[in-house]
């Protein structure tokens, strides 16, 4: 299999030839691999021997998902077996906070270029929304495209587009439809040799559908694992990488209805860049922007320039961000005083990258 059809660049190939310098021996051949599917305690992973299983590691700090490259040992006895043995550093990696009520990340995806942020035109589109994944791609590193499905199911598509445009200032709007075909050759373009492209959205939106028109037959339908649920339509119960015979890579996910962000100040960053330099020119560096003399956004809200929405969407996430902040701080005072009572050395946040990245 070759390799660079699933996206192996130029740093990942010197930093393979350092690992194979630096290894400590040469008893067992080491692969490398993307992986493709997770089935929750495997991996599908394509190597250059063709498609391995990985099992999942069982260090519980390490979080593989789809999109990484790792490093392996091939099993002895069943040759498409393979065992973890590294994993090669991530050039983006999209997250968000996990579900439930311990404050952690959720890798969601790792590896990818470009994120086509998916909402349906019929009843799914919410521009506050579209922000939060807005934030969680630029945090990520990967570039953001909106996509906005089933065209054919609204007739003022144009206003929502629009609005689009409002909030994600210079990002690729793409209006489609799969029933139809409207909008699908403006987005070809997207899929290259190398480059992989994830769909984010809620379910039901049309991810799996848009999948199988690009690639002009029903594959996920015979490949995937689908389970009807209550509303008897079929959902994606788990994240696939799938190449595309033009070239290019989709990475097709379940459906997310909420996206609580994980620690995005870059992300929040350059989506409020307008508002951190209306904030750096207020007269007082401790300005609370309500009725201090000299406020730059009170100023800006007034004249237009700065929108009311975009200024209160600013207000809310920077709490958030604030809240999550405190509430990691707790987590690790208390993480802190739990392993000083029972002596045990801390494994500080440092440990664990080098582990994700170095430790092969
Ligand atoms: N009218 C219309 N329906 C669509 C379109 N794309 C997908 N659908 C339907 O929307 C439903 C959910 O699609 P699916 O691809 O499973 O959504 P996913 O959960 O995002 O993967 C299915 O019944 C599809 O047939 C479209 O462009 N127009
Ligand atoms: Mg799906
Ligand atoms: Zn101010």
């Amino acid at each position: 299999m070759d390799l660079t059809l699933y996206g192996w660049h130029e740093q990942l190939e010197s930093q393979w030839i350092e690992i194979l310098n630096h290894r400590e021996t040469i008893e067992k051949e080491l692969l490398r691999g993307r992986i493709l599917l997770d089935y929750g305690q495997r991996f599908k992973v394509v190597t250059e021997n063709g498609e391995k299983w990985l099992e999942r590691p069982t260090q519980s700090a390490l979080q593989l998902v789809v999109g990484d490259w790792v490093i392996m040992t091939a099993d002895e006895y069943q040759e498409d077996e393979a065992h973890f043995e590294g994993l090669m550093d991530r050039k983006t990696k999209f997250s968000r906070m996990a579900s439930g009520t311990e404050i952690k990340e959720q890798i969601v995806a790792t590896n990818v270029d470009i994120v086509f942020l998916v909402q349906s035109l019929n009843k799914d589109f919410n521009p506050r929304r579209l922000e939060r994944y807005l934030i969680a791609t630029w945090e990520s590193g990967a570039t953001p495209v909106v996509v906005l499905t089933k065209s054919d199911l609204c007739d003022d598509f144009l206003k929502h587009i629009q609005t689009v445009h409002e909030i994600a200032v210079g990002v690729d709007v793409h209006a489609i439809s799969s029933l139809t075909g409207a909008g699908i050759e403006a987005i070809k373009p997207y899929f290259k040799k190398g480059i992989t492209v994830a769909l984010l959205g809620s379910s039901g939106v049309g991810k799996s559908t848009l999948v199988n028109t690009l690639i002009g037959s029903d594959i996920l339908e015979t490949q995937d694992i689908r389970e009807d649920d209550s509303k008897g339509r079929h959902t994606t119960t788990h994240r696939e990488l799938v190449l595309l015979p033009e070239g290019g890579m989709i990475l097709d996910t379940p459906g997310m209805r909420s996206l609580a962000l994980w620690d995005a100040e870059e992300g929040m960053s350059h989506h409020f860049g307008d508002i951190e330099q209306l904030i750096a020119s207020c007269k007082f560096n401790n300005c609370g922007h309500k009725h201090e003399p000299g406020c730059a956004v009170q100023k800006a809200l007034k004249s237009g320039q700065l929108k009311h929405e975009h200024w209160e969407s600013w207000r809310k996430l920077q709490r958030e961000q604030k809240h999550l902040e405190q509430k990691m701080k707790q987590k690790e005072r208390a993480l802190d005083k739990a392993q000083s009572h029972y002596h045990v050395k801390r494994e500080n946040k440092n440990r664990i990258i080098r582990h994700e990245s170095e430790d092969y």
